[in-house]
């Protein structure tokens, strides 16, 4: 009885220290990546990697499900799986000492491929972070779980008392208090080089647009509770991105290149360049191809920028209607994405831009700092590369981009699409009139109309706010007068090319969800 309750706290003993021994190697890696990168911390890298081998549904599920929160629910994983292995290997380390120890040096190298392997590693000093975490916790493994089992030797059920109580004390005291103090410095130099880069964001200001966005007319937003405002505000613009940590690029050190087929003056453009260049600002409503019909990953942002297209032709470029060789322009950002777009639509005359400013500040980290692209009408995956450093001209047959290669179509225009967003769903409205209302979108060409139907009578026409440009979002709105019961009221959007809206539903992979909206209320 006695020896089996031995038994037991020593194994428990030898499960903590496991746990201990990867904290001290988390810690250590988190100390060394304060000094390499944020990016090749074993956490990150093999986040990162894992996120790219998920299959394409798999991660458009958890974009759908965890939204924003996809990544914190990544790493937890992670870490609960580190855990587990931690146990395990804290428990073999009071068998056969040396062979944990050699267990936790694998893990080491893992990390250190995963840091090695990301997109957005250039140097083999992104393999340190996981080479030396692993080392310190192979030491701590060795030693805290070694106090367990007496000098050397892994100690027999028989002999329960033979290990040292006091030296484990000490030696898993000395590492935990010697990691703490590590991860806390790697969490403090990160901070302090973060809050530098935050320093010069808000060191910069933005010019005055050389061309304006017109004034969005007050008849272009309706005020009926439960609508979005017009203009999406910053906190609240949907993020997707495979990001684990968000890059922190310097504007003062940005350079883009521009160079590839058919580029007869290769360009590399500082941020000051940008600056002084002509700036247009414009409303424009981003979608990624993620978004569920009814769904909220769509946002409308007053952007300021520089012309994607006017840079380009002073690199020499002809779009290929105009005999240029090549048909896709592959971006790619400070974190290894690429992001490929026609060539023809962003010189088409649309207000393609290299966004510096998103609604009166310059862009916020999450959204791309410095520099990113966007183009009216096309999802976010062919065409709004955040923290973008290099624009190659390519062509459609030599290159697939990141999505691309994970089975999202090559090209992808934004499907038509309307949205109610009041009545909410399940919602229980008095009898009488109901507002319905909400937004449609088909950025660059526009809306014509949208009509509501409520469960199966006709279509009715609602009424449409005013268009702002063709490439933002529209509001509408019909008054309903609600009778009792419940009721599914349907939505469906008709763009200027006069194609109506598909009830044909399609799932957002390959090129973006298609159907019609609906939401079912109760009228008491
Ligand atoms: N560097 C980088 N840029 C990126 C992405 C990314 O993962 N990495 N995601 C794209 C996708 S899928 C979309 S929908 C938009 C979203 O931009 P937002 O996060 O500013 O809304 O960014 C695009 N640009
Ligand atoms: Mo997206």
């Amino acid at each position: 009885m006695s020896i089996n309750r031995a038994t037991l706290i020593r194994g428990a003993l030898a499960g903590a220290g496991g746990v201990l021994a990867a904290f001290s190697a988390l810690a250590v890696a988190e100390l060394v990546a304060a000094f390499v990168r944020p990016e090749s911390s074993p956490v990150v890298a093999v986040g990162g990697a894992s996120i790219d081998i998920t299959p394409a549904q798999v991660k458009d599920w958890a974009i759908r499900n965890f939204g924003t929160d996809d990544k914190s629910v990544l790493q937890a994983g992670i870490l609960t799986m580190l855990a587990l292995f931690a146990v395990a290997l804290g428990l073999l380390a009071l068998r056969h000492r040396r062979v944990g120890a050699l267990g936790v040096l694998a893990f080491g190298v893992l990390g250190a491929a995963a840091a090695l392997g990301r997109p957005d590693s250039v140097s083999w000093v992104d393999a340190l972070p996981s080479t030396l975490g692993a080392l310190a916790g192979s030491a701590v493994l060795y030693t805290v779980v070694g106090s367990l089992t007496g000098p050397g030797e892994a100690v027999t059920p028989s002999e329960p008392d033979g290990w040292d109580r006091r030296g484990f004390l000490i030696a898993a005291t000395a590492a935990a208090v010697a990691s703490a103090g590590a991860g806390a410095l790697g969490r403090g130099l990160a901070q302090t080089r973060s809050g530098d880069v935050a320093a010069s964001r808000a060191s910069v200001t933005l010019p005055a647009p050389g061309s304006p966005a017109p004034a969005i007319s007050s008849r272009a937003e309706l005020r009926i509770p439960g609508m979005p405002p017009f203009t999406t505000p910053n906190k609240d613009f949907y993020r997707v991105d495979t990001a684990l940590v968000v890059p922190k690029v310097d504007a003062s050190a940005w350079r883009l290149r521009i160079h590839g087929k058919g580029v007869t003056n290769p360009l590399s453009l500082t941020f000051q360049d940008l600056l002084e260049g002509d700036l247009i600002e414009r409303d424009i409503t981003l979608t990624c191809v993620s978004n569920e019909v009814g769904g909220r990953y769509v946002g409308t942002a007053r952007w300021i920028g520089v012309r994607l297209a006017d840079l380009l032709r002073q690199a020499g470029v002809q779009p290929p209607s105009r005999g240029g060789p090549a048909d896709q322009l592959v971006a790619r950002s400070a974190d290894g994405m690429t992001l490929g777009t026609p060539v023809e639509d962003v010189m088409d005359g649309r207000d393609a831009m290299l966004a510096i400013g998103m609604n009166g500040e310059p862009l916020p980290f999450d959204h791309g700092f410095p520099v990113r692209m966007v183009v009216p009408g096309l999802y976010g995956y062919v065409s709004a590369c955040k923290w973008i450093e290099d624009i190659e001209l390519a062509t459609f047959d030599t290159f697939d981009s990141y999505w691309v290669k994970r089975k999202w179509a090559r090209e992808a225009p934004v499907k038509t699409q309307s949205r109610i967003d009041t009545p909410k769903p399940f919602a229980r409205p008095a009898p009488g009139t109901v507002m319905i209302a909400g937004v449609a979108w088909a950025q660059h060409r526009g809306i014509d109309r949208v009509e509501v139907r409520v469960d199966d009578g006709p279509w009715q026409h609602a009424d449409l706010a005013t268009e702002h440009t063709t490439d933002t979002w529209r509001q509408w709105s019909l008054p309903w007068q609600a009778t009792t019961g419940t009721h599914t009221l349907t939505v469906r959007a008709t763009d200027r090319t006069g194609e109506t809206q598909t009830e044909q539903r399609a799932r957002t992979i390959p090129d973006g969800a298609s159907g019609w909206h609906s939401v079912v209320v109760t009228v008491t």
